[in-house]
């Protein structure tokens, strides 16, 4: 099978080399040296300061949210992966949908200053694919009304807008550093706070509060990347232009091909360096991506329908016996989870099966 994406690992002896160390040392976690070293690596990499990294990405959201006991309305996204709604339940707010713009995928500004209320606390966005949200215009709707500015950033790793990180816009932004994303650690995360206080405290969040010996000054958590995460993050890192730099030979040469067929539409991309994490295509109706993915399927390639259905249409929405995509108008989220697949992206996708996938689609769209 031909899986939507591949996890990069590095080459053995590079891990085994790290690993030896681990073994003379035995400090597998807890702020250990690797974890310390590839904090800072990536502040470098990404042109961020006060990055914290963290067992995962759904932790890193948790944690983002709960950073300052925030309470009531989270005007979010819908068209986006579980975590990003699950973790508004799990921390007791409430998430409320705007709908996206049909362009760029992410969440529309015009739509998120409609479902401001009094209750209303911060905004959740996700830069969809990794493609930057209209930073500026979300950042002046949450001054204007004195929100909180969330980004999930999962798949926003290297992306950068107007020439610098996307991570720096908001209060704060998350990443993930998932086996299926661009840069991996296995499983793994980080937060980037906006300033100094902030950072502080999510580090005392992150290892349960716990300050010194005998001071614990918050009720935190167990959010820690463990020293076997931080070497394989150390490890990946040194392969990462590279990595992406196929990622895009293989993305534009899918767009060059596909474009032909004038009923297949692209993601609109505003970033001015993209890290190429997703290859999705807006098919003419649910009923043509369907017909594609399972035709792609039959041939041994496993596409992938991120973000179908809508967070808002699980069951345990459902249950209450509202219809929430109705309630909340989310025409474009709709319309665009209904066309989009994911097609298979990854540096050692080999030429000849990219060129199946295109060949597949191109005979059915
Ligand atoms: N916010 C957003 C917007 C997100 O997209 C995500 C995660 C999060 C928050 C939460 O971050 P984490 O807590 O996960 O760090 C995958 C990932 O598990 C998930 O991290 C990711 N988003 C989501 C978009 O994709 P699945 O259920 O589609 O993964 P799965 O297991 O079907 O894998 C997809 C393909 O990847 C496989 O067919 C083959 C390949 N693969 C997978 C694994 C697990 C590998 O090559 N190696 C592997 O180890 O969710």
């Amino acid at each position: 099978m031909i899986t939507v994406t591949r996890s990069d690992l590095p080459e053995l002896e590079k891990y085994i080399e790290y690993l030896k160390e681990i073994w003379s040392t035995r400090w597998l976690t807890n702020n250990g040296q690797f974890l310390q070293l590839l904090e800072k690596k990536l502040e470098e990499y990404l042109g961020v300061k006060n990055l914290v990294l963290v067992a995962n990405g759904t932790l890193a959201l948790q944690l983002a949210l709960r950073a300052y006991e925030r309470k009531g309305e989270v005007i979010t996204t819908a068209f986006t992966f579980p975590a990003t709604t699950n973790v508004i339940l799990w921390e007791g707010l409430i998430p409320v949908f705007a709908d996206i713009d049909p362009e760029t995928f992410n969440i529309d500004p015009e739509e998120v200053k409609k479902k401001i209320t009094g209750k209303t606390s911060a905004i959740l966005a996700v830069h969809v694919y990794g493609n930057p949200c209209y930073v500026e215009e979300l950042q002046r709707i949450a001054d204007k009304r004195n929100l909180e500015l969330i980004y999930d950033a999962a798949h926003a790793f290297g992306v950068q807008y107007k020439n610098q990180s996307v991570l720096n816009y908001g209060d704060i932004s998350t990443l993930s550093f998932h086996a299926t994303k661009v840069f991996n650690t296995i499983e793994g995360g980080a937060i980037i706070a906006k300033n100094e206080q902030l950072f502080e405290r999510l580090k005392l969040m992150r290892n349960h509060g716990i300050k010194s010996e005998e001071e614990v000054v918050l009720p935190g958590i167990n959010a820690k990347m463990n020293e076997f995460q931080a070497i394989m993050g150390l490890c990946n890192l040194e392969n990462i232009d590279k990595n992406i730099c196929l990622r895009e030979t293989i993305y534009r040469y899918y767009k060059e091909k596909l474009e032909d067929a004038k009923s297949i539409k692209f993601q609109k991309l505003i970033a001015s360096r993209y890290n190429y994490s997703y290859m999705p295509i807006l098919l003419e109706n649910i009923e043509k991506r369907d017909k594609i993915y399972s035709r792609l399927i039959k041939n041994g390639i496993k596409a992938r329908k991120y973000f179908f259905p809508l967070t808002v249409s699980f069951d345990y929405f459902k249950q209450k016996g509202v219809n929430l995509a109705e309630k909340y108008h989310l025409k474009n989220a709709l319309d665009v989870a209904n066309r989009v697949l994911c097609l298979p992206l990854y540096p050692d996708l080999e030429m000849q099966n990219i060129d199946r996938i295109i060949e597949i689609i191109l005979e059915q769209a």
